[in-house]
């Protein structure tokens, strides 16, 4: 299984080499549709399935997952769906991405990042349970900073049905603004952190695992070690939304993350 995400992490990773441009460019000249709504907008009928796309300030077009139905057309950032797809890895892994489009993975902070400097951007969270129940959170004007900024998270208006993990379950543990985490870079806030009154954490990853925007750690995290039926609750590592599921801490069965633009394409008449 490690052989197995090594590769796909390295054909992300080459794939990625022609995706960022160093000029600027407008979104007249971009080779190819710039997100999965401009797919189905202009080219509707499409399944889901792997799309290549070519957004506003990328020189190449790469490909992701689209979702076409549903609750609208979205562009998926994250899945998981089970173990096989190790999310526990560095800095560099997090920032070109990793895993298999149709499948278990993580699309890119360099990529989240560039696309969610062009335009207004909704993000959408999904999360299934393991007894048939699932929630989601939505969140207005999603960006993620450039690299400078350690990819800090920004979030607008929430709604939804899993709670505002992302403000967080805790006085003072908003994971807004934050940059991210990961085990090898460390800007979660804590220096250290008082967590349950006596445990003390210097960095959260050590805890938690995989890479997140955590804020004193916080309450989300869908980038931990995931967990299988009945061994999902407790764990400090986990799939977590805690304002979804607690007050142990609920390992969620499959997890989702996507964005499409706020303002929808039109098509001319
Ligand atoms: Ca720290």
């Amino acid at each position: 299984m490690e052989g197995l995400s090594g590769w796909s992490g390295l054909l992300l990773t080459l794939v990625f080499i022609c995706s960022v441009q160093t000029q600027k460019s407008g979104p007249g000249n971009t080779g190819g549709p710039p997100d999965c709504s401009y797919i189905q907008t202009f080219s509707p009928h499409g399944a889901s399935g792997v799309y290549n796309i070519q957004p506003e300030g990328f020189r190449c077009s790469f490909q992701v997952y689209c979702e076409m139905g549903g609750h609208g057309i979205w562009t998926v950032i994250q899945r998981r769906t089970g173990g096989a797809v190790a999310f526990d890895r560095e800095w560099a892994a997090y920032k070109n991405g990793f895993g298999f489009l149709a499948w278990d993975h993580w699309l890119g902070l360099e990529k989240i990042s560039v696309m969610t400097k062009s335009k207004r951007w909704k993000l959408r969270v999904d999360l299934w349970d393991f007894e048939g129940g699932s929630a989601y959170a939505e969140y207005d004007d999603f960006r993620v900073g450039d690299e400078s900024t350690n990819y800090r998270l920004s979030v607008g208006r929430y709604r939804g049905t899993a709670g505002d993990a992302i403000r967080g379950a805790y006085h003072g543990v908003d994971q807004n603004g934050f940059g991210f985490s990961t085990i090898d870079r460390d800007n979660d806030g804590c220096d250290p952190c008082i967590l349950f009154g006596d445990i003390y954490v210097g960095k959260c990853t050590e805890y938690d695992r995989g890479g997140w925007w955590y804020s004193k750690c916080g309450s989300a995290n869908l980038n931990g070690d995931w967990h299988p039926k009945g061994d999902n609750i407790g764990w400090f590592s986990g799939l977590h939304w805690l304002t979804w599921k607690g007050p142990a801490p609920y390992s969620a069965r499959a997890t989702r993350m996507m964005i499409t633009p706020m303002l929808p394409y039109q098509k001319m008449s």
